[in-house]
This record gives C-alpha cells, structure tokens and sequence, in this order.
C-alpha cells in the first residue's frame, strides 16, 4: 500500500481505501510530493521465504517491525530484526495496540525489545519517540543505521499515529540513483497480461530507463543476453515515461 504526503506534510490518502483502488493510487500520487510504499510483509514462520524475498527483492529503504504491546516479542520478532540487521536496512519499532495493554505488560514488553536491541547481535541505540524535536533526532540520524527509533501506536485511539506519520515524511530514499550510469534493472517477477504480453516488474538499480530504450536481458542459463524494447513502463498503478534508479516499476516488453 502506499501512503502520500502533501507539500505541507498533511496526509493525502482518504480514510477509505476500500472500492477501487487503482483510482485511489493514481489520486494519491497525483496530488502528493511524497509517496511512500509499504511492503506489507508476513509475520508467521510458514512464509519465511516470502519475507526474504520481500526484503531482498523489493530493496527496502528501511524496514518496520511490528510488536503487539500485549503479545511481545513473539514468534518470528527476532528473525525479522536479524534478517533486517543482516541486509544492512535500517530498522524502526512499532509498538502497538497500546490501548489494549496494561501498563505493565507494556512495560514489560518495552523492557524485552530494549534489551534485545542493546544486545551484542544487534549493537543497537534505542529511542523511544515522544515528541515532535524525537522525531526529528531519530529521522536525521537514522541512516547511521546504530540507532532505533521506537514508537508506540494505538491504531484504535490514534495516540501516537502523528508522530509516526511525521518521522516517515522525514526519511528520504537510501539508495544512490546513479543516473549517469547505463541503466541496470532487476527482474523481481514476470507476468504474462492478456493484450499486453510479457509484463517484467522490479527494481531500477540505475540510471534511468525510457519507453522505447533498448535493454539487455539476461543472462539466461548460457550467459547470454537478449535485446528486449520497453514498450511501457507503469509506476504504481500509473503509465510513465521514464523510471529512475532507485524506483521500482513494471514494464512490458516487446521482443
Ligand atoms: N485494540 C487494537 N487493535 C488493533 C490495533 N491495531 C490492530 N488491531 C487489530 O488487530 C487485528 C490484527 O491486525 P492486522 O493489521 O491484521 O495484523 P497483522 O499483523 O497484519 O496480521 P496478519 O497480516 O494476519 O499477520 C485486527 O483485528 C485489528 O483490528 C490497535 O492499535 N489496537
Ligand atoms: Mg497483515
């Protein structure tokens, strides 16, 4: 899903996403000057190898890890923070459910996460945000990539939900969009649309890459590559022009 930002930092997105959301993104995008996408990613230990895939493929920026207050560090809450550790993405904590938990479960479960967090596996700095200036401390100094922003949320009384919202209108892009460099992009998936052919999505790791360019596809099991032309490109649900490095797009090829 995405969320927009205005240029006043106010939210775009209407309450309801529900009904027709191709029409929703389009809107959204249009009247935002940010747009971040969330990769909603699986918690249950059956889909392990989906999570891997989607915090590999997708070249997250950073990522989210989800704790109910209540529940704690439970099932796969260490995995994930090791996965994330390991790829080298920046991770912030959300905390939430918060209106469900008492205090001292709350507590107890803040206690867990700092620990973890501090402990040598992780080399972590904790930063529990409760105001506007912890927002701004935590989004300047996150890429360094030793700090943790942790936030705790109530999605029910909203307590909390402006200070993250602004923290994620502060985080920029990680990854270098080396536009003077010949265009790379990495094929995450491949879809074969009815009146449309062969549809490839991913990652543009660089430069930038047009309607009409011609790309090399490759390398297939002999090590050798193919010339293919983007014959469209989409970005969120919309037709484009171009896709820069560092954005994630599908385009449908003409062989
Ligand atoms: N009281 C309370 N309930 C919440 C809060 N956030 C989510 N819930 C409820 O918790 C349940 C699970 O929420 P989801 O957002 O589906 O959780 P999830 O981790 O994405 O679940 P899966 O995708 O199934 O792994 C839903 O019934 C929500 O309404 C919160 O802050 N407070
Ligand atoms: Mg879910």
């Amino acid at each position: 899903d995405i969320l927009g930002f205005d240029a006043q930092g106010a939210i775009v997105n209407r309450p309801d996403t529900h009904g027709n959301q191709s029409l929703d993104w389009t809107n959204i995008c249009q009247k935002s000057t940010k747009v971040v996408t969330f990769i909603d990613l699986a918690g249950h230990e059956k889909y392990l190898k989906t999570t891997v895939f989607g915090m590999t493929g997708y070249a997250p920026d950073y990522a989210m890890l989800m704790v109910g207050a209540n529940a704690g560090i439970i099932g796969m809450t260490k995995e994930h923070l090791g996965l994330a550790l390991a790829l080298g993405v920046p991770v912030f904590v959300v905390v939430t459910k918060i209106d469900m938990a008492p205090a001292n479960v709350l507590q107890e479960t803040m206690k867990l996460l700092q620990k973890i967090l501090r402990s040598a596996g992780c080399r972590k700095i904790p930063l529990l945000v409760q105001t506007n200036d912890d927002v701004i401390t935590c989004a300047t100094n996150f890429t360094s990539e030793r700090l943790c922003p942790i936030f705790q949320v109530s999605n029910v009384t909203g307590e909390n939900l402006d200070l993250l919202k602004k923290f994620l209108n502060l985080l920029s892009t990680r990854m270098e969009a080396c536009l003077d460099e010949p265009a790379e992009f990495q094929i995450d998936d491949l879809y074969v649309v009815p009146g449309v052919g062969t549809v490839v999505s991913g990652t543009t790791l660089k430069g930038i890459i047009k309607v009409g360019d011609n790309l090399q596809l490759g390398p297939d099991p002999l090590g050798q590559f193919k010339t293919v032309q983007i014959r469209s490109i989409h970005r969120k649900r919309m037709s484009v022009k171009e896709c820069r490095g560092g954005q994630t797009s599908s385009f449908a090829l003409r062989k």
